[in-house]
């Protein structure tokens, strides 16, 4: 491994253009679940895909907006991990690094990225599911609170399944990514679209596409290099050997 850890390190070291797309798996370190990961107390009724969707808010508005009052609760206890700490690092030695990230959960700005593009939103974002203002601060006597303009409830500023990408995120992710000449893919799982084809795109325009994570995916039989192992440990691996 560590020969290939050297080969994807010099790749890094000459390459201009990196795209990162990060998973679930690139927060795993930090204490945040991943999706995939068996949800834990009162939420282990309930999957994900069936909680993230306008119908589950439509039909139990409550328990949705409950489900994200904790997962915001557990993502302001969370730290950047030493892999979120490695790509800012990493974003100093190379020309032009974009961070492309699937996760909702802020940690790659709170890890000092100025510039991440978020193709699913951000659970610490709230806003009116009627009028689509932001709103900061809201009382905590109804669940979901509602929108003081214009009475619609208030919910977490993410995608859910069904939804559509936010235009401007997934145009620039397009271009980051089929303009990278390197493409690390971290902790994800591969799974959900649209992004879950970036990977495949960079690989398409030639580029060096290296999966970082713990277990093979659908990507890894395409992808040019499998580094097996966390994020959190190989990410700073790669870039101590860069330097
Ligand atoms: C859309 C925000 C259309 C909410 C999320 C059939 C076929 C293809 C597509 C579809 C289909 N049926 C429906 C669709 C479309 C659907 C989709 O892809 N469904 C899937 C389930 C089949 N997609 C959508 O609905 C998207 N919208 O397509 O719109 C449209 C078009 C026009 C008009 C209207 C609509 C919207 C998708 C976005 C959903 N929102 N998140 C929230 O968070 O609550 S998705 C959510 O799940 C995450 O954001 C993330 O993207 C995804 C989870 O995936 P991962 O990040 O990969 O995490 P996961 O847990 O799966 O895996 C973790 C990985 O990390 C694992 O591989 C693990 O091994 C690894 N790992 C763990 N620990 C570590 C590690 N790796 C390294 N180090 C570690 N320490
Ligand atoms: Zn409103």
């Amino acid at each position: 491994m560590s020969s290939l850890l050297t080969q994807v390190a010099q790749r890094l070291g000459r390459a201009q253009r990196v795209a990162v797309l990060t998973g679930a798996g690139m927060s795993a370190e930090s204490g945040v679940p991943t999706f995939r990961d068996a949800q834990t107390g009162f939420w282990s009724r309930f999957k994900p895909e069936d909680l993230a969707t306008p119908e589950a808010f439509a039909r139990q508005p409550e328990v949705v907006w409950n489900w994200y009052a904790w997962r915001r609760e557990l993502v302001g206890k969370a730290e950047p991990n030493p892999g979120h700490r490695a790509l800012v690092d990493l974003a100093t030695r190379v020309p032009a690094l974009q961070v492309v990230t699937q996760n909702v959960d802020g940690l790659h700005q709170r890890a000092g990225l100025a510039r991440v593009i978020e193709l699913h939103g951000n659970l610490m974002r709230t806003i009116c599911s009627r009028c689509g203002r932001t709103v900061e601060t809201w009382t905590a006597e109804a669940s979901p609170p509602r929108c003081l303009t214009c009475n619609g409830w208030l919910r977490p500023d993410v995608v859910w399944f069904g939804e559509s990408l936010p235009h401007d995120a997934l145009t620039q992710a397009v271009e980051i990514v089929g303009a990278a000449e390197v493409a690390l893919v971290v902790g994800t799982s591969g799974l959900v679209e649209p992004a879950a084809s970036l990977p495949r795109l960079a690989l398409a325009r030639g580029a060096f596409v290296v999966e970082i994570n713990l277990t093979p995916t659908p990507l890894t039989p395409q992808a040019s290099a499998f580094l097996a192992g966390p994020a959190g440990e190989v990410l700073p691996d790669l870039v101590t050997r860069l330097a």
